[in-house]
């Protein structure tokens, strides 16, 4: 069964501090993007900055950067409408407004790490509807249990579409620990026909990652889920991260999905 690979090349805490190749302005990101793209990711993840690097929402970052990634290759972009624990949820969700193919719903409010992330219901509600009416496919960002009853509610209102496509996200403090019990937990409990792959933040990425394509899910990998490459030793940027990943699919006997392909298995319309 073909793997699609999301590369996710920034995320909304870690700075150049941290990784002195992070990719945060939009030239750099979309560089980062062609890379993981050659290397055999068919989505990019995208998660804007500022000129000061805080994570921003800021409708012409986001167009520049759509606009850049375009011109150097023809990955699917999912925008994150997840953005920055301390950008404002009004601005988060005018970013669907852009069209892109893909973009984040995290359908509820939880601790994360030392900060909160903010998604209440009724604006979840309005995001999960207005990307409905946009054509713009939701990844559903589930960190627990309660995320996937949250999830089936929206299917439940039609404010989803099947196949539903859901990232199992473990090691963020505030939900689920990265554990296989917890993975299998979540994998059991899917409806039937969903799409699913794993983020694994973290120390326990390499490991959930191949247990998520060993199970038959779909693949992400990037300087957003993890800096490292191994204890110690920094990824180099985020290609090789994702010719891990591409590695681990193809070990597994699955082939890796282009464009094309990714676009069938995740029901992605015409646009
Ligand atoms: N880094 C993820 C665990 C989103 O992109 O919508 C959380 C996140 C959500 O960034
Ligand atoms: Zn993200």
């Amino acid at each position: 069964m073909t793997a699609v690979i999301t590369v996710a090349p920034t995320g909304p805490i870690a700075t150049k501090a941290d990784h002195p190749g992070l990719p945060t302005q939009p030239e750099e990101i979309a560089a980062a993007v062609a890379e993981g793209y050659a290397a055999g990711a068919a989505i990019a993840h995208i998660h804007l900055r500022d000129e000061q690097d805080r994570p921003t929402a800021d409708l012409d970052v986001a167009r520049r950067t759509m606009d850049l990634i375009h011109e150097r290759c023809p990955v699917l972009i999912q925008l994150s409408t997840g953005v920055g624990l301390d950008v404002p949820f009004a601005e988060r969700e005018a970013l669907v407004e852009l069209r892109p193919r893909m973009a984040t719903l995290n359908p509820c409010s939880m601790s994360f790490g030392t900060g909160e992330f903010r998604n209440p219901p009724d604006g979840v509600r309005r995001l999960a509807a207005r990307m409905r009416e946009l054509g713009v496919k939701p990844e559903l960002e589930i960190y627990d249990t309660g995320h996937l009853d949250a999830c089936l509610r929206l299917l439940d209102e039609q404010l989803l579409v099947e196949p539903l496509q859901f990232s199992i996200v473990l090691g963020v403090r505030g939900g689920m620990a990265a554990t296989a019990q917890n993975l299998m937990t979540m994998v059991d409990r899917l409806p039937e026909g969903a799409v699913w792959q794993v983020i694994a933040i973290g120390r326990a990425n390499l490991r959930l990652t191949a247990i998520g394509l060993a199970l038959g899910g779909n693949a992400r990998a990037g300087l957003e889920d993890t800096l490292y490459l191994r204890k110690g030793e920094l990824a180099p940027g985020n290609a090789p991260l994702v010719s891990r990943a591409v590695a681990l699919a193809h070990a597994l006997d699955r082939p890796v999905a282009d464009v094309g392909r990714a676009e069938a298995l995740l029901g992605l319309g015409e646009q």
